[in-house]
């Protein structure tokens, strides 16, 4: 085809490609969900119907995107993972974003009337989330960041379950809450909601404390004693150069990664157990699918 006199224009078009050999992780964030959680009512501070509706969105945007290896997801905000020698997609921060939130958006939306069934349906503003993308370099960054977000959650949570309860149980005012609040630390919200309102808080629903992890599931594996297995998972993960898979050998992890039934759970993620029972989640490398959940 001939070149047309317009065709310059796409030299404008700029690379925004992402660092080879980086774990990826794309965070999304719901736009003014403030705002939107007043207008549906959502509970304070947490609304099951909400969490388990973000939870099936994610969970449905790793069944079609089986590149991410995890995702995890608090309050109205996802992060998903893609392991660092996953070569099936461009690199291109723009690419990835869009696909990740637009996926993500519209199966919110889809899913909605299912979560929300008796509430009203959906009117303009729609919800909407902005998205990132960030890389990490090492196996202990990415575990740092996923750290990182699940001590929000809890910091949060703590904070959140305190202060809804000295309003909704004890009859405060916001403004006497938060400066009843001002300045604590956790044992004393732990003592407060113990001592005024009868709350343990570890009775708490996992969802609430721990947020959301989801990831396909294989056979775990016994916590090595010898050597720490995730250290020697992040070794070979972390080698200076990107291990290079025949296109048969992306295909077969591909498939074996579709076959894996893909698991929404409420775990710590920050202790070492959680990945080293779990080696394909930082190995890259697909597992074992357990003999009864093969069709
Ligand atoms: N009541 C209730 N509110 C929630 C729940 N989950 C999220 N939210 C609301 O969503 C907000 C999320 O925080 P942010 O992302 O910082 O606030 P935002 O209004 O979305 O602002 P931007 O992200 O900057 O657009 C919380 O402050 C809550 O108001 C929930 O389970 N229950
Ligand atoms: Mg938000």
């Amino acid at each position: 085809m001939a070149n047309s006199k317009f065709e310059y224009v796409k030299q404008f078009e700029q690379p925004d490609s992402l660092l080879p050999n980086t774990w990826i992780v794309v965070r999304l964030d719901g736009r003014g969900f403030t705002k939107f959680s007043t207008k549906y009512a959502f509970e304070k501070p947490n609304d099951m119907r909400a969490l388990d509706l973000m939870n099936a969105a994610a969970r449905s945007v790793m069944s079609e995107l089986p590149d991410i290896t995890i995702a995890y997801g608090v309050s109205d905000e996802y992060s998903f993972v893609f392991h660092k020698s996953c070569t099936l997609f461009e690199r291109r921060a723009s690419k990835l974003v869009s696909t990740i939130v637009s996926t993500f958006t519209a199966y919110y939306i889809y899913f909605w009337p299912i979560y929300f069934k008796d509430s009203k349906p959906l009117t303009p503003p729609l919800p909407s989330f902005d998205g990132r993308a960030v890389t990490y370099p090492s196996v202990q960054n990415l575990r740092d960041y996923m750290s990182w977000r699940q001590v929000d959650c809890h910091i949060n949570n703590l904070y959140n379950t305190t202060f809804w309860a000295l309003i909704n149980k004890g009859g405060m005012d916001g403004t006497t809450a938060e400066l009843m609040l001002k300045g604590t630390f956790s044992a004393d919200k732990n003592e407060i909601l113990f001592q005024k309102f009868g709350i343990n808080y570890n009775n708490e629903p996992e969802m609430f404390k721990k947020g959301s992890v989801i990831f396909r599931e294989y056979e775990m594996v016994e916590p090595e004693t010898t050597k720490n297995g995730v250290e020697k998972e992040a070794e070979k993960a972390n080698t200076a150069v990107p291990e290079v898979k025949s296109k048969s050998q992306l295909e077969k992890e591909k498939k074996a990664r579709t076959k894996a039934k893909i698991v929404v759970e409420h775990l710590d993620i920050i202790r070492d157990e959680f990945w080293e029972r779990r080696p394909w989640l930082l190995s890259g490398k697909p597992g074992k699918v357990p003999k009864e959940q093969k069709p």
